[in-house]
């Protein structure tokens, strides 16, 4: 009998973990419901913050404890109906040193570690691949300004896509509890064309706008950048594992705002090759026809 109770926990526990590592996974690109942390993404950058913020999170938990904790014990210990009396004097030079010193010393030794990495997160040098993000009311352009020290000649525009764009019309109607969403996980998040990126490769984006201010975040890298006209911003990453990863524009940005999300698709090398390649064929026959159009000399 006790075997089985053993087995029984056993189980529970091990669905727990499993539980728990699922959800890990899931976290570190897609936001789960309920999910109360942020995700730890899926580049070093991304991983890098969350490490900065589960430490600044710790940090913050014991001063709470000990400051609260002091106060609550000191608000028990001390109090009025057990005959306590204040104490009179004003200040205290020791205690004031005390506690300047202390904060100081905590702040530079959370910053120190934060700086290495933001000056990393920085670093947007020798990339493979230069994108450039160009946000408008309410799309993405991205072009592939060059990959692998050669221009790409690839460029095109990435909005809502057409269901969930139709969706969100017939929404705004009369009646918009009548209208069926198709696919719940999906609605307001995919686009038309995603953005194809190659994993385990540098790539750098330089992010600007056409029109007004918008703000290109894609929470699994890591890293947020304000799209502002006449202003190029410059960001990088690489990204470790392939899959899809949605964002958002972050920046107010008239009313269509909520309906310019982002598809990151990271494929491996290989693969993001035979996309690049086909892209660039489907571009090319445009620009053929047009070439013997000199032929027709002017006639005098
Ligand atoms: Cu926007």
């Amino acid at each position: 009998m006790k075997s089985l109770a053993t087995t029984r926990i056993r189980r529970a526990v091990s669905a727990a973990v499993l539980a728990t590592t699922a959800g890990m996974v899931h976290a570190s690109s897609m936001p789960a419901r309920w999910q109360l942390n942020m995700g730890e993404g899926v580049t070093e950058t991304a991983r890098n913050a969350y490490r900065m913020h589960m430490i600044a999170l710790w940090v913050c938990v014991v001063i709470g404890v000990i400051v609260f904790g002091a106060m609550a014990y000191a608000m028990f210990k001390f109090r009025k109906s057990k005959g306590a009396v204040a104490a009179q004097w004003s200040h205290n030079t020791k205690a004031e040193v005390i506690w300047t010193v202390i904060p100081i010393l905590i702040l530079v030794v959370m910053a120190w570690p934060a700086t290495q990495m933001l000056v990393k997160q920085a670093d947007t040098s020798n990339p493979v691949l230069t994108v450039k993000v160009t946000g408008y009311q309410w799309k993405w352009r991205y072009e592939y300004v060059d990959y692998e020290g050669k221009p790409t000649g690839v460029n095109f525009v990435s909005k809502l896509d057409a269901e969930s764009d139709k969706t969100r019309q017939l929404k705004s109607g009369l009646d918009p509890h009548a209208v069926k969403v198709g696919d719940e996980a999906t609605y307001l998040l995919n686009v038309d064309k995603p953005l194809v990126l190659p994993t385990n490769a540098k790539i750098r984006f330089v992010v600007t706008a056409d029109d007004v201010i918008h703000a290109w975040w894609v929470p699994a890298l890591g890293w947020k950048t304000d799209a502002i006209p006449d202003i190029i911003n410059d960001a990088w990453t690489l990204i470790e594992q392939p899959g899809t990863y949605r964002g958002q524009c972050a920046e107010l940005c008239g009313q269509d705002h909520g309906f310019m999300p982002i598809v990151v698709e990271a494929k491996p090398k290989a693969e993001f090759d035979r996309w690049l390649a086909a892209q660039q064929a489907a571009a090319t026959p445009a620009t053929a026809p047009a070439a013997p159009a000199p032929a027709a000399a002017p006639q005098g």
